[in-house]
């Protein structure tokens, strides 16, 4: 195994072709379950629902349903299965089934979920002719046939929006005893078992099944939609696409070497979120499975889906997406979110999944990367050089090589003799450290990681209970078994100061490979016949007395990033916000860590992948997302690296990063004039660092995405339904990068025609009323990015060397009207770092302009907060005070029809008469230099 695994990484590192090896990793055909489920056609459903069992208590209907045959006409009964339907609140339904008397408990996703979800009353309104009507206190509907099962979801409009098992696909693989073999007597078996129901292998891998087949599966239409969305992570557009004519939509964790672009293979990232849209209603699944899991999908308004059955009835025009999960284990576990506008079904996951919690405002900032910067010479150059050319720089990241030979939270005594040093060096000027801590433990006698994971069984097991050990980047590995507490514990001490010297508050977390990848392993990651901990049941052993890593695949990373912040966290107590990068996705991720799409390659088509990818994280919960500037792999010529830092300072997580092998491309790097476009780049990104943070801010209060696709906002414009080269920030800003080269126009969207939405180019100031499309003109330094009139969005524009510098500068308020002449935004305020906020150091600031006056006032809403580090808290805003030494310094009206004569600033007792100038032609006024100060309400009045 040794040797596979070193044969491996040579071949990765010297790999010069580009390419994944597709052969790597199984298609459908190639995975056990996949194969035996999409073969299962059934044309009526097997599972009826026993009504005599119906109790209705409280949220939650419980039922018996069973698996029935037919003996000639008499009905038999094959399988008993316990159902609960419960009533969550904000319009969701859960639907779990799962053997009424398994074998062995079946394993139940744990971290997914953000706490238990809260209930919603429930009521059973009739039972008639084998259906079940329920509703929950808000009117949506769940209408229950009973045989053979099926449940239809209604929305308060009474419109099905949602029907489970429409098409017979829900499937519960009962778990049951290996057969004895039982011969004749002449010695042959009278019994044959199906060899590949208890085991399977995938090239020279074999992968013994103890429980045997026990795979799971449910079918989900929703009617009236145009198309589906969701179940990140895949290169793939940002609408799904019929799966029919080939592989599904696979969800596995997996570390893909050279992925590449508009596939529907797995990769770094698993969310079984989906979402449905059309023009009458938004809704959407979560399929609450950690396992391996397929998605196919069926849209019936694609043109290659001729022979549906509802086309031939219809004529062929009915819009209906159907979708079927598959996994390899677990139970069904669905929950309905009901909609019905986009942000609804949004709001609806991230209420069961959490929302991100507001990160540090660093994080929101430029990063800087590379695999490696190799010591601490190299370090203190780039920064150096990012204040020689004058380039805003928040973070330097070191990648493993900073490391004592792979082993973390150690540091490379020659390299990195001075680590506090170095970090001080960077502190500073207001920047911040990110050190890479991947899951792999090199197994090295006297690495004291190693031994005390080693001593105490902290480590995942191998199918027959032994310390499991694969091949990593430190050669010979093991694995922590997040999923032990103590294990868990343990990892999450490791981050104390004084367990890693050289950290301090100002060093944050990367975590990689945490798939996790396992070069040695079939598909590059653990067996599933692994062993991970379960905790302790009276009586329970063999099998119950752990899951297999086939259970939880998919949520191993997610164990493993809560660990680290709960270790980043409780390093100061508490005080100081953490922000940790993760590779490997599940529901949930955003509760713990930001992402990046992974091992990308300098190509134009990986940087036009950047928004569909970000936009479909963005709606499974996950907003702090973005992808390696410039690509990972291969190197970018200064076209390609000046329309990705223009695309990435307009993404939510900025950072450019690369491959060891490639050559260095600093900004300073380039020719003068492409460092200057890169400047100016992150210039942008800086200027509005105060925007980013209270979308995050906001984003930590209403979990709805940060970077969102156009139909959140426009629901009913069926043109933007397809399109993700384009996305929204917020609902203000509307952003179009440059993703092709050599153009000299590009296409951009405007929506809103139907409500006069007015758009404003952020650059000119032009006025542009929606229209649909229209060509822009883009040449090298122009950022198609757009104004929504109606809002206002706040700036600073004082160059300064990091995010922290910028803490006390002024603010310039940019109002674009919207054809009343209104305009109304938010600003969030507090010191970037600790934890304060949640002890009502913010401020949180309604801003309003109307031709009378502009208002910055302190919004007393109350905002319950959820996450699992902040709990318990509830903002009282009107408490809050944050004493910002920030000012106005000056608010530029874009579309002004009538200039005001005079304009007078009120702030506490004072009253002060402000300048104004006017820019005719862009119809812009400047209301120079008001001088208010943001710690406090002002509003400013106009006359005419
Ligand atoms: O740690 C090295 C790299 C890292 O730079 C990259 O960002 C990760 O996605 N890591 C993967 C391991 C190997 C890449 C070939």
């Amino acid at each position: 195994m040794r040797t596979l695994g070193l044969v491996l990484v040579a071949a990765l590192a010297i790999s010069g072709c580009f390419g994944v090896d597709r052969n790597n990793f199984k298609t459908c055909e190639q995975s056990g379950f996949c194969k035996r489920l999409r073969a299962l056609k059934p044309e009526k459903s097997q599972y009826v629902l026993n009504l005599d069992t119906v109790i209705v208590h409280g949220n939650v209907l419980s039922a018996e349903v069973n698996t029935m045959d037919y003996e000639g006409d008499k009905k038999v009964v094959l399988w008993h299965y316990a159902l609960r339907l419960s009533a969550l609140v904000d319009g969701t339904f859960r639907i779990e089934i799962d053997e009424a008397d398994p074998l062995y408990p079946r394993y139940r996703t744990q971290l997914a979920l953000d706490g238990e979800p809260a209930a919603d009353g429930l009521r059973l309104a009739s039972n008639e002719n084998g259906k079940l009507t329920l509703i929950n206190t808000q009117g949506h509907k769940v209408v229950i046939t009973a045989d053979p099962l099926k449940f239809e979801f209604l929305n308060q409009k009474g419109e099905v929006a949602v029907v489970v098992n429409e098409n017979s696909q829900l499937f519960v693989e009962p778990l049951r005893v290996r057969k004895e073999r039982v011969d004749d007597e002449d010695g042959q078996a009278l019994d044959v078992e199906d060899e590949s129901a208890w085991s399977e292998n995938f090239k020279t891998h074999h992968d013994r099944k103890p429980r045997g087949n026990e795979a799971v599966s449910v079918d989900v239409s929703f009617p009236d939609a145009d198309h589906v969305y969701g179940i990140p992570q895949h290169t793939d557009r940002f609408f799904l696409k019929t799966t029919t004519d080939g592989e599904p939509y696979r969800l596995y964790n997996l570390d893909v070497f050279e992925y590449e672009l508009d596939s529907r293979m797995a990769i770094y990232g698993a969310v079984p979120v989906m979402y449905a849209h059309g023009s009458s209603r938004s809704a959407g699944v979560f399929w609450h499975n950690s396992a391996e899991t397929w998605v196919d999908v069926v849209n019936y308004a694609e043109g290659n889906v001729v022979s549906s059955l509802v086309n031939l009835v219809t004529g062929g025009q009915k819009r209906k997406v159907d979708a079927r999960f598959m996994s390899e284990s677990g139970i069904v576990d669905v929950f309905v979110l009901l909609g019905d506008r986009p942000a609804d079904v949004f709001r609806q996951y991230t209420r069961l999944t959490g929302a991100a919690p507001l990160p540090p405002k660093f994080s929101l900032a430029y990063h800087q990367s590379r695999w490696n910067y190799v010591d601490e010479a190299d370090v203190r150059s780039v920064d150096e050089n990012f204040d020689a050319h004058d380039i805003p720089a928040d973070v330097i990241w070191l990648d493993i090589e900073y490391t004592d030979r792979k082993k973390y939270f150690t540091w490379d005594p020659e390299k990195f003799p001075r680590p506090a040093e170095m970090v001080a060096n960077l502190t500073a000027k207001g920047r911040k450290l990110v050190v890479i801590i991947d899951p792999h433990i090199k197994r090295e006698a006297g690495y004291f990681v190693h031994e005390d994971a080693q001593d105490n069984s902290y480590y995942v097991k191998d199918k027959d209970g032994k310390d499991y050990d694969g091949w990593c980047w430190p050669g010979s590995s093991s694995y922590l078994d997040f999923f032990n507490p103590a294990a868990s514990k343990y990892y999450a001490e490791r981050y104390r100061f004084e367990n890693f010297p050289g950290t301090s508050k100002d060093v944050h977390f990367w975590n990689d490979m945490n798939e996790p990848s396992v070069f040695s392993g079939p598909e590059i990651t653990m067996p599933k016949d692994n062993r991970h901990y379960a905790p302790p049941v009276d009586g329970a052993d063999g099998l119950s007395s752990f899951w297999e890593h086939r259970h939880v695949h998919n949520e191993y990373g997610l164990w493993h990033i809560r660990a680290t912040k709960q270790g980043a966290m409780d390093r100061t107590n508490g005080k100081y916000r953490a922000f940790i990068l993760t590779r490997a996705t599940f529901a949930g991720t955003q509760r713990y860590a930001a992402v990046w799409t992974g091992d990308n390659m300098a190509e134009w088509g990986h940087l036009a992948a950047t928004v569909p990818m970000c936009l479909s994280l963005g709606a499974a919960g996950i907003s702090h997302c973005g992808a390696d500037v410039g690509g990972f792999f291969k190197y970018p010529e200064s076209e390609l690296m000046t329309r990705w830092y223009q695309a990435g300072a307009f993404q939510p997580f900025f950072r450019a990063h690369s491959h060891i092998e490639t050559k260095r491309r600093e900004p300073w790097l380039y020719e003068p004039a492409t460092t200057a476009l890169l400047r100016d780049a992150n210039r942008r990104r800086y200027a509005l660092i105060d925007f980013w943070y209270t979308l995050f801010y906001e984003h930590s209060i209403d979990g709805l995405p940060v970077m969102r696709p156009l139909w959140q906002e426009f629901p009913e414009e069926r043109d933007t339904y397809a399109i993700d080269d384009q996305y929204l920030l917020g609902d203000k800003l509307l952003v179009r990068p440059v993703t092709e080269p050599g153009v000299s126009s590009v296409k951009v969207y405007l929506p809103g025609k139907d409500a006069r939405v007015l758009w404003y180019d952020v650059d000119t100031y032009k006025m542009i009323p929606a229209q649909g499309y229209l060509n822009q003109d883009v040449n090298i330094a122009k950022i198609p990015v757009y104004q929504r009139g109606g809002s206002v969005v706040p700036r600073k524009e004082r160059v300064r060397r990091s995010s922290a510098l910028m803490a006390d500068d002024p603010y310039t308020l940019v109002v674009a009207l919207d054809h009343n002449n209104t305009a109304t935004g938010t600003l969030y305020i507090d010191d970037g770092e600790t934890t304060d906020y949640t002890d009502s150091q913010y401020i949180y600031a309604k801003i309003t302009y109307e031709p009378s006056a502009m208002t910055y006032s302190f919004d007393s809403r109350k905002s319950p907060h959820n996450s699992e580090f902040l709990s318990g808290f509830i903002f009282v805003n009107e408490n809050a005070h944050f004493p910002t030494r920030s000012w106005l310094e000056r608010i530029v009206i874009a579309g002004i029809k009538t200039p005001p004569k005079t304009a007078k600033l009120h702030q506490e007792e004072k009253q002060t008469a402000l300048q104004m100038t006017l820019h005719k032609g862009n119809d812009v006024l400047v209301v120079r230099k008001p001088g208010a100060s943001m710690a406090k309400p002002w509003k400013i009045t106009f006359s005419y």
